[in-house]
């Protein structure tokens, strides 16, 4: 019927296109809550507990994507033939189904491959890739849901119809197909446990495809903007440092390094989540966000706006909502693993709150305003 290898076959098409549906909601969903919880929103406030949860949404992410580049680049191939026919369209609704094939394809190509640059920091592209990745998958999931719309009932019949009809050639083309599939299935099992293992520490050694172990950089953990980076080694290092506690505050704060040591009385082992592909717990020790509200006298609030010794940037500064600010495990950190934090890992105090994004785990910190 569509000629070429057995491959190339609606049923084949069909049983990637099922695999890929379900790959692309899981990547949009945890993509979506990702982009939502960046900022405030009146209508949403994403909790504080439980801890991991941020963690396990954008593990789910990048498992996702990563497994559905070996499973789009089957599905195109099972269908490239059909990609040139002639005439291109055979009416309107073909036509339009066919058009939608452009941002379709387009976009899912284009999100894979920004998203897969992002986890290996490589950033060759003019634009902002959060914004592009976000516009991307708007667009690609409206051309999905096109798609869907014409091609839900053909992929149903394809799948539901005979494997092969009974004459013995038809066989061995079924089982081509079945190899191929399964070959298909091979790798993205491997392209997926991979990337988990820069997510799931005892699976830490599997991450062979992943640029980057989970548990390389000072104190065992990584490191993506050093201080040197972000220039903010003298600021840190000035024994002038105080951290400030103000806006919506009866008593305004200014904290040496000696008087937050000696209110760093709590303990708590959480997670770093970077959205860029790997994450790690590590154990921190530092003052609870709450206790200098509390000591700092703070009126009603709805969010405490986090501000770094680093001036500009995009993750220079973060808000914490309310459950995560009087969460008691949310703290300015001065010791991780142990030891005293690393400039790198944001000396002199770091936040560290859980379920919290770690783009949002803010180094470096200069002050906490109460709003
Ligand atoms: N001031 C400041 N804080 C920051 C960042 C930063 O660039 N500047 N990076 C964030 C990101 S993206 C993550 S994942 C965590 C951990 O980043 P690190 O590996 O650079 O320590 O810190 C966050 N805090
Ligand atoms: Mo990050």
């Amino acid at each position: 019927m569509t000629g070429g290898s057995p491959a190339q076959h609606p049923r084949a098409t069909a049983a990637l296109g099922v695999a890929l549906g379900v790959a692309f909601t899981v990547c949009f969903v945890t993509g979506l809550i990702s982009d939502l919880i960046q900022e405030p929103r009146a209508w949403l406030t994403w909790p504080a507990r439980p801890r991991d949860l941020y963690r396990w949404t954008q593990g789910a992410h990048l498992v996702s994507g990563v497994v559905s580049i070996p499973l789009l680049l089957a599905k195109l191939f099972t269908v490239s033939r059909k990609l040139w026919v002639w005439p291109p369209a055979r009416g309107l609704a073909h036509a339009v189904e066919r058009l939608a094939l452009v941002p379709l394809v387009g976009g899912s190509l284009l999100l894979l491959l920004t998203g897969l640059l992002n986890v290996f920091y490589w950033y060759p592209f003019p634009f902002s890739f959060t914004t592009t990745h976000y516009w991307t998958a708007w667009i690609t999931v409206g051309a999905l849901l096109v798609h869907l719309g014409a091609k839900l009932p053909v992929a149903g019949a394809a799948l539901r119809g005979p494997a092969a009809a009974a004459a013995g050639g038809q066989d061995v083309l079924a089982q081509d197909r079945r190899r191929f599939l399964a070959t298909v299935g091979v790798a993205a099992g491997i392209v997926g446990v991979s990337y988990l293992g820069s997510i799931v520490s005892p699976l830490r050694a599997l991450a062979v495809l992943a640029p980057r172990r989970s548990d390389a950089g000072p104190q065992g953990l990584p490191v993506n903007k050093t201080a040197d980076d972000v220039k903010v080694v003298e600021a840190a290092r000035d024994p002038a440092y105080r951290l400030q506690v103000i806006g919506a505050v009866d008593r305004p704060l200014h904290l040496g390094l000696a008087e937050l040591r000696a209110r760093a009385n709590r303990e708590a082992d959480l997670p770093i989540a970077c959205v860029e592909g790997w994450s790690v717990g590590a154990r921190w020790r530092g003052v609870p966000v709450r206790a200098l509200l509390a000591e700092a006298g703070a009126r009603p609030f709805t969010h405490v706006v986090v501000r770094s010794l680093q001036r500009q940037g995009p993750y220079a500064g973060s808000v914490l909502n309310r459950p995560h600010a009087m969460d008691p495990d949310t703290l300015l950190a001065l010791d991780l693993n142990g030891a005293p934090l690393h400039l790198d890992h944001g000396f002199p105090v770091r936040l560290i709150a859980p379920n919290n994004p770690g783009v949002m785990q803010t180094k470096w910190v200069r002050s906490l305003e109460v709003r």
